[in-house]
Order: structure tokens, then sequence, then C-alpha cells
């Protein structure tokens, strides 16, 4: 059947109707897909399968992932992100298909209406393709799909399936994984394995691999002040037992072509804590890298140690796309320190610019920082005026961070809450595989223990090409990525002999607070300059700023947003101090509530 005949078919099914009372309300596509309560979700699911072979019609047949998760949020919630051919979000173009579909009170209709206009060169292109190949293999729409640990996530699955089938899909099923293995088995499956084995071992192999090579090249000795041993907060989701998985291979897999210079090499001791094992435990509740940054404390259940040794912590989220790391000074009355999204993009951004320097590249490849206006001031500052990296702003959501990213040769790219990843261009990549290929070539003669310990290893030109090549390869360049970024900032801190103590101390963070309001219909906030600042309602702005004006602080600074994955205006403030900084959160707050609708108790 063509993919008209099936449209108007039966089988676009009874089975999953849109709620009456979802009838006048309107959902969208937000900042990571449509995220909500998991019971109200599975028509939603079912539409989205739909639309996934749709955008694999688009795409002449290319694999096309659909995440079930609702990553930060409560274990209740659940949602949908779907995952372009390369591994990134979906494109915004059809982000409105996606939130036509969901909302049209006629399925058939709207599915008609989008083949035969909007779609119509890609389904001519698809059938025109089909007669070609009448007698050779049919296409039919591809796609992936992986959930989270979720207990709605199995339902939430099988009404996704049951809509691609309906259009004839093939699927691939993942079963439980992080967001960032499925965007990073997308890629894989669309490049014919170019950029790693499309399953779960062949992403592992990739990054323990990639790890030993630098691992092993670190010269540890006693006065180092690397602490080996990390402590991983799991949220009590996907990701807990993902790391597991590669702490076991990191403490147990030999690699053949491991360097040997001879000496023992510590091993990263990875101690999972909130692993979702205890029948008390919760998805993201009170543990987890949105509760650690948001509540600016430790989630429950921190191994403290009982030494007084200073212990390095970090938190996943629920899906583990985010990462954050914080520790607690002993000598400071157990102050808490959080190293944010900010802090791993200077330090990764500060590290591959000595690479590039050192590789002697700094003048072919570029280098940025993409951030969005909950960076913390002083790390906007440090980056700009102390590191002199160019530093971009972009509204809150991975999908605009990452395309800004794309634009430069390597791309570093953190938000606040500690999502992001390192994307390095294709430029970047050839030149650095042709120097090291080069190299390679220059020590054909030479015997495995002096090319290690000596040749590369003494030379700062051979020696940074050598880490550039491998870093590369334990980035996810798909989207952010816990388990990569782990492993990225632990190699750097090897490499740099540094603690987390160490780390914190590049700048200092000015105090923050970011807090929610409830209001009637959040979409009535409008906001421009990467949401910097607000257009609607009209007066809203003008009070923000003077708030801003006349608080006591020298460097205050709050704006306020809607969010895209909650039905609530999201309000950030910082300020010199935290008392200034709360009552600036809290008047903007009140503001928001005043002027834009506000339901329930008054802030
Ligand atoms: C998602 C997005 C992030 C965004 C976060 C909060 O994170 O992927 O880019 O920062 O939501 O968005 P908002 O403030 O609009 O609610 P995650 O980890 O939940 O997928």
């Amino acid at each position: 059947m063509s993919v008209l005949e099936l449209v108007n078919s039966k089988r676009i099914s009874e089975q999953y109707q849109k709620p009456t009372e979802f009838m006048d309300k309107t959902i969208s596509y937000g900042t990571a897909g449509f995220r909500t309560k998991a019971d109200e979700l599975d028509w939603v699911m079912y539409r989205m399968g739909l639309l996934a072979c749709l955008r694999s019609i688009s795409q002449k047949c290319q694999y096309i992932g659909c995440m079930i998760t609702a990553s930060h949020n409560p274990e209740e919630d659940n949602g949908c992100k779907l995952v372009d051919p390369m591994g990134d979000m979906l494109h915004e173009s059809w982000e409105s298909y996606a939130t036509r579909l969901v909302n049209s009170n006629n399925l058939q209709d709207t599915l008609k209406s989008l083949c035969e206009n909007e779609l119509k060169e890609f389904i001519e292109e698809f059938e025109n393709d089909q007669k070609a190949n009448r007698l050779g293999r049919v296409q039919r729409p591809n796609i992936v799909a992986a959930y989270d640990t979720r207990p709605s996530s199995e339902a939430l699955f099988k009404a996704f399936k049951t809509g691609l089938e309906a259009l004839d899909g093939v699927l691939v099923n993942y079963g439980l994984m992080t967001t960032p293995q499925l965007h990073y088995m997308v890629r894989c499956l669309n490049t014919n394995s170019s950029y790693g084995e499309p399953n779960e071992d062949g992403y592992f192999d990739k990054l323990t691999c990639a790890f030993f090579k630098i691992w092993s090249m670190i010269e540890f000795n006693n006065n180092g002040k690397y602490e080996s041993d990390l402590y991983v907060d799991g949220s009590n989701g996907i990701g807990a037992d993902k790391i597991k998985k590669l702490s076991r291979l990191i403490s147990s897999v030999s690699f053949n072509d491991k360097p040997s210079n001879g000496s023992s090499q510590p091993v990263l001791n990875i101690h999972v804590f909130n692993d979702g094992k205890q029948p008390s435990d919760k998805l993201n509740h009170l543990c987890g890298a949105d509760f650690v940054k948001v509540q600016q404390k430790p989630p429950n259940n921190l191994p403290e140690s009982s030494d007084g040794k200073l212990r390095k912590y970090c938190s996943f989220d629920g899906d583990a796309d985010r990462i954050v790391y914080y520790y607690l000074d002993k000598s400071e009355k157990n102050q808490f320190y959080l190293l944010d999204g900010d802090k791993i993009s200077t330090l990764v951004a500060t590290h591959f610019r000595e690479l590039l320097e050192g590789a002697q590249l700094n003048d072919k490849i570029n280098l940025c920082i993409v951030q969005t206006a909950y960076a913390n001031g002083s790390s906007t500052n440090f980056i700009e005026n102390i590191m002199k990296i160019k530093a971009s702003c972009v509204p809150t959501g991975v999908k605009h961070l990452h395309h800004e990213a794309q634009k430069f040769d390597i791309g570093v790219y953190f938000e606040a809450n500690g999502h992001g990843t390192i994307l390095l261009s294709q430029k970047a990549e050839s030149i650095i595989e042709e120097r090291y290929a080069d190299l390679m070539k220059k020590s054909e003669e030479l015997d495995e223990s002096v090319l290690f310990n000596d040749w590369i290893k003494n030379d700062r030109v051979r020696y940074s090409l050598y880490v550039l090549k491998h870093l590369k390869d334990c980035i996810n360049q798909t989207v952010g990525d816990a388990i990569t970024d782990l492993l990225v900032v632990e190699l750097i801190m090897a490499m740099k002999h540094m603690s987390i103590a160490d780390w914190n101390q590049m700048y200092t963070d000015l105090p923050s607070r970011q807090l929610k309001v409830k209001i009637k219909d959040r979409n009535v906030i409008r906001t421009y300059d990467a949401e910097r600042r607000v257009s609607q309602p009209a007066e809203l702005q003008d009070k923000i700023d003077n708030l801003v004006k006349s608080s006591e602080a020298k460097m205050a600074r709050s704006f306020v947003r809607p969010s895209g994955t909650e039905d609530v205006v999201r309000v950030y403030a910082e300020a010199d101090t935290q008392e200034l900084t709360d009552k600036l959160a809290k008047q903007v707050c009140q503001l928001v509530y005043d002027l834009a609708g506000g339901v329930g108790q008054r802030p």
C-alpha cells in the first residue's frame, strides 16, 4: 500500500483516541519533546510513532530515534524525544508538524493534509523509489526506540510501536538505555558503523578503549592531587546500571593495544549510590543532577567519608544526559561546593586550548564555548576576560546549544544544569587525524615501549596530538552524555594532577537561585535576546530592571522564562551574596505572579 493508502485505511487506529478533556487544550513539542504526566500520554506516543515514520520517509528511510523518558522530571511523568539521523534532536522545522499532529482533533485528516501538502515531495520521492525498487528491496521507514526505567515506559512504548506499525515502519527496540546511548545508536546505524558499532557493547568498547589510551600514558605520582575514587549518584535511574557496567569494564579490561609503560596505573574507582535498587528508591526523588543543582545541596544517601578525607561526587539525572560534580569541605564545616555545567565547560575548554597550542594547531582550529542565560556571570566573565575565548549565549535547550556549537571547529557546550558535550567539526577531526597519521608514520621503526614512553610522552607536540586524537573518541558528539562527560572530566583532572577543589578554584561562582512560579498559562510570557529579556507581559521587563537596579548588590542579574518541560515559569537570579540573591529571586517571582496570572499561593 502507498503511504496515502495507509493513511486513509483503517490502520489509523481507533485504539489511542485523543481523550475528550484534551480536545480544547494545546500541548507543544517543548524544550525536549512532549513531556507530561505519564497517564496522559499514550495517544501522544501513538501519534509520535506515525510522525517518526514520516520523518524517516523524508530522510530516505534513514533511522529515526525515539527516546521514551521525562529525564529529570518526576517518576510519574514521561515523554518522548525524537532523534534525527545524525543523532541530534529532531529538526526544528518538524516540531510544528509534531505539535500539529498531536493537537489535531481529526488525526486522519491532519495526516492526510500533511502528506498531500508539506510532505508531498518527500512522499512522492519515496513512492517513486519504491516503484524503482519493485523487484529489489522494498524500503520502509526505519525507527529505533529505547526507554528509561519509569514504570510507565513499556506501555508508552507499545503505543508508539502501534503508531509506527500503522505506517509500515520497521522497529529496532534497544529496550533500557540512557538517552545519549540511543542518540549514539542512531548515528552509528545511519553511518554504517563508521561512528561506532550500533550496540551497547560497541558504545562501551569505543569509550573504554579511548579512555585507556590516554589513562595509561598519565604519569601518576604520589604528589599529584587527583582522586581516583569517584562517588556517582545514579538518580535511581538507568544511568546507575550503565555506569556500573562501565566501571566493571574499566576495572577488568586489559587492552592488548594499551601502551605498556611498565608502571602500574591506579584504576578509576567508581562507586555508585542511589542506584534504584531499594524498594523505597524513586527516580529523581531527593537525588540526581537537577535536585543537586536547583537545591544547591547534596542528594539523599550521600556516602560521606569517615576519615575526614575529601570525596569527589557527581550526580546524573534520570536518563543520564546531565552531570554535575560536587564535594564537601570538611575543613569548612562540610561546606558544599557545586561544579556545574559552567565549571565543566571551562575545564574542558581550557584543556582543549592547551592541547591545540601544544599540537601547534591553535591558529588552524578555533574554539568556542556555548552557554545559556543560566550560565553563572562569573563563568562568562572568566571565559571572556581570563580565558579570552568566545562565549556564545543561546536559548535554553540542548538543540540550540548544539546548533551554535556546530558553527565552530571545536564547540564546547554545557547548560549550567550539566547538560552538554563537545563537538568537533569535520575540518577539526580531519586535521587531527592527518597530523596523527603523519606522526605514526614517522614512528613506524620504533619499539612500542620507546614509542609511548619517550617518543610521544616527552614531546609536547606529539603528546598533545595523541591526546586530542583519543579524547575525541571519548566524547559522545551526538548529545550531552553524563557517562562520556564523566570520562572526559576524569581524564582531564588526572592529566592535570588536579583535585576537585583545585578545579573549583578556577573561578568563584556568584550566588544564584532558581525558582518556579505557577501561572494560568505560561505561554503569556514571551522572551527575546536568548531568553534574557521579556517582551510580554509588556511591563514585566521594566519592573525586573528596576528591581535589579535597586538591589544593593553590584552584580545583580535576573530573568524569567516559561519552562519547556514543566507547566511553570522559571525565575533565575544571581547577586553578590546569597541573601541578596534570594531576595531578588523572590521579588521577581512576585512580579511574575502579579503580572502574568499567578495561581495558587503568592510567592
Ligand atoms: C531538558 C532539556 C535541557 C533543558 C531542560 C530544562 O533537559 O534537554 O536542554 O535545560 O530540559 O528545560 P526547561 O527549563 O525548558 O524546563 P532534560 O535533562 O530534562 O532532558
